[in-house]
């Protein structure tokens, strides 16, 4: 029956398979049995080294170190003390059981969505893919041609506009001689005060930016220095004061009027070459940038279908979502096959712990574990990753987060996409039936195993060899039987109850006084059978020997 249930256990899915605890213990009991520490008894009254568990002898009063014998049934010659909790047992296995299969079923149905909706975004970004790679052929084409095509037109437009710009210069020093003539002859008639076209002495005189040493007015001589003329003449005509007056005032030379002439200043472009080459610009950077795009979204497309989504794309369904987790201290985030992020809960700017980096599960199981890597550096540490492990659960979702070792963190995540099909469920008929037949099985090789003690006992020691030798074709099952048949044959009764195994004084027996020691040659060939026989250590062997001793002894007590 043990081995029909672990059977039945291990086919449900690689997680339960994997968790460690001893032949017998239910999935929901495997944390009470850990080897590195000493057994409690489950019913509180006792603890016992981890080494009695499941050693065949019941050391626990409720029989909890014995996990495979509910009823205590495999005692040594039906010892039995245990308390038969069977049914409570089979009862919660059979629960863990029951809750298991509808959890892988459920999450295998929402599996099957995932491995559906992950194929077709596959098969969609590759077909966009090639449409993009399609386009990105021409876009090259284009953005050459268009380039060509600027290069062509931009050279007559930088010939034009230099040719423009001369000419524009040339246009501006004409204007500005005319503009320079006007403002000349309007200064002369401002100070042709009387307007009998010339300027004299006195005109000039009233004119205190002549003032050149600044004593308060502007005397004969300053006078006819700006005018130009000597001490023959006293007075110069519109020419005279063009020609010769008008370049060295018409820096300081303010009129009355102040007016400036603002000038066109208007710049003229070489406008029919200037629109060609804009035009060509613009579809030159048009065709540049559309081929951008297509070279991005190549990108974004083949870093997609670079990543490993398992074996029928059932974790696509966690690429692009993130899912938060908030313990005493920090919000965690993980975005699938992106990044993981810590933030403190008090305040404080978020944390890059690892950023995508590989499957890292068993040889059997890659996709039972993720890898962040390459996060933050951690003060005098190693640079944050972190191992998110992945089990099956009705939706995606962050379980738990610890931080094993130092900047080393470990993420529990569930989601269906782990969830595997579920065997096809025997019907409990079925079940019942399997487990009779079993029963009638072992019931049937220990009527076997009784004849032949029978007849062993009864024929010389002659025949004792051969009898022996009879004893070969027993599976694992029956070890039990294989040693109590094999200790009959080789020592009798007396021999076992009165002789120790190493002949050594115990506690228990000192009011007796030391038991002398099993027939060693005996005891040789009972443990060369037995080992050959089975695949019992040496250990094993002594402990149950020494069990059997003692309930022969107990049993003649009572
Ligand atoms: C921060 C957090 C912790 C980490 C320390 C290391 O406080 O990222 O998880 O242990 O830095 O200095």
């Amino acid at each position: 029956m043990l081995v029909f249930v672990f059977t039945a256990l291990s086919l449900l899915s690689p997680c339960l398979a994997t968790i460690p605890r001893p032949r017998g213990v239910a999935i929901s009991m495997a944390s009470f049995y850990k080897p590195d520490v000493p057994f409690q008894c489950l019913d509180g009254s006792k603890q016992v080294p981890f080494e009695y568990v499941n050693d065949d002898y019941c050391d626990c009063p409720d029989g909890s170190d014995e996990p495979d014998c509910c009823d205590g049934s495999d005692e040594w010659e039906g010892n039995i003390e245990c308390v038969n909790n069977c049914k409570e047992l089979g009862r919660k296995m059979r629960e863990d059981r029951e809750k298991q299969m509808q959890l892988q079923d459920s999450g295998y149905k929402v599996k099957l969505q995932y491995m559906e909706e992950g194929k077709k975004r596959r098969a969609e970004k590759r077909a966009e893919m090639e449409t993009l790679e399609q386009s990105k052929v021409e876009l090259e084409a284009l953005k050459n041609e268009v380039e060509a095509r600027k290069i062509e037109v931009e050279g007559p437009e930088k010939e034009a506009k230099e040719k423009h710009e001369q000419a524009w210069k040339e246009v501006q020093e004409a204007k500005k001689a005319e503009l320079d003539k006007i403002k000349a002859e309007t200064a002369f008639y401002e100070m042709d005060e009387n307007k009998d076209n010339r300027v004299d002495l006195v005109e000039i005189k009233a004119h205190a930016q002549f003032d050149v040493d600044n004593n308060g007015e502007v005397c004969d001589s300053e006078a006819r220095e700006h005018l130009e003329i000597g001490e023959e003449a006293d007075h110069v005509d519109l020419e005279h004061f063009m020609e010769k007056v008008w370049p060295n005032i018409r820096d300081f030379y303010k009129s009355p009027a102040e007016q400036e002439d603002k000038g066109d200043n208007q710049e003229i472009e070489p406008k029919e070459e200037e629109n060609l080459a804009d035009a060509a610009r613009k579809q030159f950077t048009d065709a540049d940038n559309a081929l951008r795009d297509a070279e991005n979204a190549i990108r974004d497309l083949q870093n997609y279908l670079n990543l490993d989504y398992g074996p029928n794309e059932e974790f696509s369904a966690l690429k692009g979502n993130c899912y938060e987790y908030t313990d005493r201290e920090y919000t965690y985030k993980l975005c699938g096959f992106e990044k993981a992020t810590q933030r403190p809960k008090a305040g404080g700017s978020e944390t890059t712990l690892g950023n995508w980096g590989k499957w890292e599960g068993t040889p059997e199981d890659k996709y039972a574990a993720q890898k962040y890597e390459n996060g933050q550096s951690c003060w005098n540490g190693p640079n944050r990753s972190v191992k998110v492990n992945m089990k099956c659960g009705l939706e995606n979702k962050v379980t738990g987060t610890s931080e094993p070792s130092r900047c080393e963190y470990a993420f529990d995540f569930e989601t269906p996409a782990r969830c595997t099909e579920p065997p096809a469920r025997a019907s409990d008929d079925t079940h019942d039936e399997l487990i009779k037949e079993e029963i009638r099985a072992l019931r049937r090789n220990i009527r076997r195993l009784e004849d032949r003690v029978v007849a062993f006992e009864s024929v010389g020691s002659s025949q004792q060899d051969n009898l022996l030798n009879l004893v070969t074709h027993l599976d694992a099952r029956d070890v039990q039987q294989v040693l109590s048949t094999l200790c009959k044959a080789i020592f009798s009764n007396e021999e076992l109850m009165n002789c120790s195994r190493k002949g050594k004084r115990t506690n228990k027996c000192s009011e007796s006084g030391p038991r002398p020691p099993l027939d060693i040659v005996k005891l040789e060939k009972l443990e060369h059978l037995v080992r050959e026989k089975t695949n019992m250590s040496k250990d094993c062997l002594c402990k149950k020997l020494e069990n059997m001793q003692k309930t022969l002894r107990q049993k003649k007590k009572q």
